[in-house]
């Protein structure tokens, strides 16, 4: 009824939405689309550069090798691959070493019994199934921000009731995503772009979190992500749980979240919004009703989830900064960006 196939993901990331679309319109199943468009996002990091002359360069970082780096300097990835028509679900956290997250997360799924690996042994696993590695995931452009950060900045972002050992430079507060909130003034009206709150560049914490039904009707949502910028190394966000950065079921629809995972992924809110949409809610209301869920016990967090029923019916909520998705269907001509205001 030329509701589907159709393609969602949060942020303006075009060219991973033309891919995932190209894929799904040639007759792939949903899950092989989301690969390709979710490694069209880590190979291209993710439009990084049509980012760049929107926001200052300083913000810039990619999903995919050469993005946010951890406490030591070091680029990770998680990734998850979800299939609604089987609840088959594989996922790689922490990864090192290996930059093809998505494909590592397919072979998760289609060849172990296992739902996740984590760290070294991920990029083992990844490795000798094929995929290439070892390889080194920074970027002159992480490297550069981390030793931007290590000199300005040394105190540790994320964790709490310590002393910092090493204090190497002026203290200025920084929010939890680690960028600094004075950008937010700054940022109030970008290109065409107006916000009530700050446009917090979605390249300082961003993920890929996409949705595909494929002409069949099958759904199944992907993420990958470098996670958020100076996290402790170690650091697990949302976006390999499944539920929380993704969520995908065939009799419903799918989800797809980004944000600031530590708190996220508590809440499981791309299960929450299936849930919702299972008991009747529309997209718009199942998404408002996660975030807010959200927002009741943490009002300073950043995020944001987008749904998708089985009737190709779309809506975004966000909390904290404004909120950009896409979405490519056959009645469009290109990927169709949508605004949402928190
Ligand atoms: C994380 N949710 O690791 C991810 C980061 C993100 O936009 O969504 N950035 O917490």
């Amino acid at each position: 009824s030329g509701k589907y196939p159709i393609v969602v993901s949060t942020w303006p990331f075009l060219e991973a939405v033309r891919a995932a679309w190209e894929a799904v319109d040639k007759g792939f199943n949903a899950v092989d689309a989301v690969v390709e468009g979710c490694s069209a996002c880590e190979e291209l990091r993710c439009d990084g550069t049509a980012f760049n002359s929107l926001i200052d360069m300083n913000l810039a970082v990619t999903v995919g090798p050469g993005g946010s780096p951890d406490e030591n300097g070091e680029t990770t990835i998680d990734a998850l691959l979800m299939n609604g028509a089987t609840m088959e679900v594989g996922a790689v956290a922490s990864m090192r070493y290996v930059k093809d997250g998505i494909k590592a997360a397919r072979l998760v799924m289609q060849h172990t019994k296992h739902t996740m690996l984590v760290g070294e042994r991920a990029s083992i696993f990844a490795i000798s199934m094929g995929l290439s590695g070892p390889t080194n995931l920074s970027s002159s452009e992480s490297m550069e921000k981390w030793t931007r950060w290590k000199e300005n900045n040394c105190q540790p972002n994320f964790r709490k009731n310590v002393v910092p050992v090493d204090s190497c430079g002026p203290y200025q507060p920084k929010d939890n995503l680690g960028h600094n909130k004075g950008i937010c003034s700054e940022a109030n009206s970008i290109g065409a772009i107006e916000s009530r709150t700050c446009l917090v560049s979605p390249h300082s914490h961003d993920t890929i979190s996409m949705a595909v039904i494929d002409k069949m009707g099958h759904v199944a949502v992907g993420t990958s992500t470098n996670g958020a910028t100076f996290k402790i190394s170690g650091r697990v966000g949302d976006g390999p749980i499944a539920g929380s950065a993704a969520y995908a079921d065939d009799e419903i629809g799918a989800c797809g979240a980004t944000g600031d995972g530590d708190i996220m992924m508590r809440f499981l809110p791309c299960y929450q919004v299936v849930e919702s949409m299972r008991q009747g809610m529309e997209p718009e209301l199942a998404a408002k009703d996660a975030i807010s869920r959200i927002a009741r016990k943490f009002p300073d967090f950043m995020g944001a989830v987008v749904a998708i029923n089985k009737d190709g019916v779309h809506a975004g909520a966000c909390h904290g900064w404004t909120f950009q998705y896409s979405v490519r269907s056959p009645d469009m001509d290109d990927v169709k960006v949508f605004t949402v205001l928190p």
